[in-house]
């Protein structure tokens, strides 16, 4: 039931007979990813009603799937890093022995499968063919995560043929959907021997285990390890009028418009600037021959927020949704529509005789139609802005990192680091109200490194001096911004309109990245000029964009106090560096 890095078939065929043995499935089907597989799947499920089909004419192949009540987000507490030594997990991640966690965990594996199907489900991260691509598989009792398996990554044959041709290196994912009892629920990643146990949900992030458990959690351990990085970053390459490219990974917490930004319609493509999708979570960053940053997305599709999509928010996302998906938790109308709030702008209520995400009949004062985490799941080759790079096997250059969070105070619109060392510590000292993605309470502010707070598998303070050192070892390092959509006025409302005109945030990097641009010198990096920003054909004042983008001390002075109690956990595994970028704020605020 273990697993070391090299395998082979052999092992494979072992590792899967021992989880049978202790399983005991009663029956074992292996993948191949076919469309006739897929299709049976799919047939299966209408079935037992774990899928619904959906609009077949608006949607076509696609369909709706209610999860269990109590399995509607990542369970953060229950999801734990398993190393020898509790301070490579470090203070901000659960932590259990790993022996003891198999011995405790392994009992609720024994008979889980009885009388259920195990599907042995092979499937690869990254493009085909890419030296940055690597072999899963996961073992699972849910047809559900098979098909979702089906979107989201490139499984069955392909991967099989990349495993034979990689000296037989696959990361092994054990999950079965249990009894779905929330005491018994656990995400276990074992870094040290990358592998991974989930058995208790079937939900998203906790159950698609190529997801955060391989590609983030496992794979920054292993980029730790051998000199690369495993980030939650979208990656967005920004069109310039002369027709030239230019790349950019952005790391925002869950729910927080990865996907939104990623897909972003520009508004201003009539003169030339228009944003092109790589991907919209994942980001898999290698150094290039030329010193520079390359990266690649580890996924095949999208695993969207639906509240809020619209074809006004993101009507690339809506393309991207409009066949050969699965919702999970929206809606359904009594035309078989898929319905969640916003998905039709300015449209508050749904049709009369909706059914809600819990299956019950919506009535007028019921607080929701779809649950505030309901997804799409959905191919990322529909996506109508998807990169013709976005499959290249050794990914696109890196020239800017955005960092942002949701900060209804204190972040500015945007502004931008003074170098590498100091984006770093931007990076270690991000914070955002909490979402829905994950279980627990909305809206408190929580501190987010990188985005990465529930996603690094190993200790974040360790986790900085690799980015510290990858710095070290690029010709070129991107430059460093920090992003906040969300700062409102004391009324409530949202200073920034967001969306679309993102873009301008994304031209004035472009400029910054070019040595140019138009910036004020502050106290946390360098902020546009009130106009620095190109606002031609958006209604903006001045006074909004001084509020927008004004550092206030006193606000900055709390921060930086919340920001030191934070980084006091990491004691000696606090990079030098990033306590002395710490201090330097601490002097530049006065
Ligand atoms: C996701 C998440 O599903 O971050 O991408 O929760
Ligand atoms: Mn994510």
């Amino acid at each position: 039931m273990s697993g070391t890095t090299t395998r082979g078939t052999a092992a494979l065929e072992k590792w899967v007979e021992d989880s049978a043995r202790l399983t005991k499935p009663e029956r074992i089907v292996w993948c191949d990813g076919s469309e006739q597989e897929y299709a049976d799947l799919v047939a299966g499920m209408l079935r037992t009603g774990e899928l619904i089909q959906v609009n077949e004419r608006a949607y076509p192949n696609s369909y709706l799937h209610r999860s269990n009540p109590n399995d509607v987000a990542r369970t953060e507490e229950v999801t734990l890093i398993c190393t020898e030594r509790q301070e490579d997990a470090g203070p901000t991640n659960y932590w259990e022995d790993p022996k003891s966690a198999k011995e405790r965990v392994g009992k609720l594996f024994d008979g889980a499968m009885r009388g259920r199907t195990m599907y042995v489900v092979p499937y690869l991260m990254g493009p085909a063919g890419s030296p940055h691509a690597k072999v899963g598989v996961e073992i699972t009792d849910s047809a559900y995560v098979v098909a979702n398996l089906r979107i989201t990554t490139r499984m069955g044959k392909v991967a099989m043929d990349t495993l034979e041709k990689n000296g037989g290196q696959f990361v092994p994912g054990l999950h079965s959907t249990g009894d779905l009892d929330p005491k018994k629920r656990w995400i276990l990643h074992f870094p040290e021997e990358q592998l991974i146990w989930s058995i208790g949900s079937g939900y998203g992030g906790n159950a698609l285990l190529g997801k955060k458990c391989l590609s983030l959690r496992l794979a920054s351990w292993m980029g730790w390890k051998e000199g690369w990085m495993a980030e939650h970053m979208l990656i967005l390459g920004l069109e310039d009028p002369s027709g030239a490219v230019t790349y950019m990974a952005g790391a925002f917490p869950s729910a927080c418009g990865k996907t939104n930004l990623a897909m972003l319609v520009s508004p201003l493509a009539d003169r030339g600037w228009r944003v092109w999708t790589v991907g919209d979570d994942i980001a898999w960053m290698r150094i290039g021959e030329d010193g520079r940053l390359w990266a690649v997305n580890p996924e095949n599709g999208f695993f969207g927020v639906a509240p809020g999509t619209n074809v006004e928010t993101n009507p690339n996302a809506m393309a991207s949704l409009s066949a050969n998906s699965i919702f999970t938790n929206v809606g359904l109308t009594p035309d078989k529509l898929p319905w969640w709030e916003g998905i039709d702008p300015g449209v508050k209520t749904p049709p009369p005789g909706t059914i809600n995400w819990l299956g019950h009949e919506w009535k007028p004062g019921d607080e929701v139609v779809a649950h505030p985490n309901s997804r799409f799941t959905a191919p990322a080759s529909q996506c109508p802005s998807i990169s013709p790079h976005w499959e290249d096997p050794q990914g696109v250059p890196i020239s800017a990192f955005i960092f942002g969070g949701r900060r209804a105070r204190v972040a500015p619109l945007l502004y931008q680091a003074f170098n590498w060392r100091h984006g770093v510590f931007v990076g270690a000292g991000m914070a955002s109200e909490k979402t829905a993605a994950a279980a627990g309470k909305v809206g408190e502010t929580r501190r987010d490194p990188m985005a990465m707070l529930p996603f690094c598998g190993y200790n974040m303070g360790d986790y900085w001096g690799h980015w510290l050192a990858m710095g070290e070892k690029l010709t070129q390092p991107p430059e460093v911004f920090h992003v906040n959509w969300f700062r409102k006025d004391e009324d409530g409302n949202f200073l920034w309109p967001g969306f679309g005109e993102n873009v301008r945030a994304l031209m004035w990097m472009h400029e910054r990245i070019q040595g140019k641009g138009d910036a004020r010198e502050t106290a946390i990096g360098y902020t546009p000029t009130p106009d620095g920003l190109d606002l031609e054909g958006v209604d903006i004042s001045a006074h909004r964009m001084e509020r927008l983008l004004t550092v206030d001390a006193d606000d900055w002075r709390d921060e930086w106090a919340e920001q030191g109690v934070f980084f006091g956990q990491f004691k000696d595994h606090l990079p030098a560096a990033i306590s002395e970028e710490h201090d330097a704020l601490k002097r530049r605020l006065g």
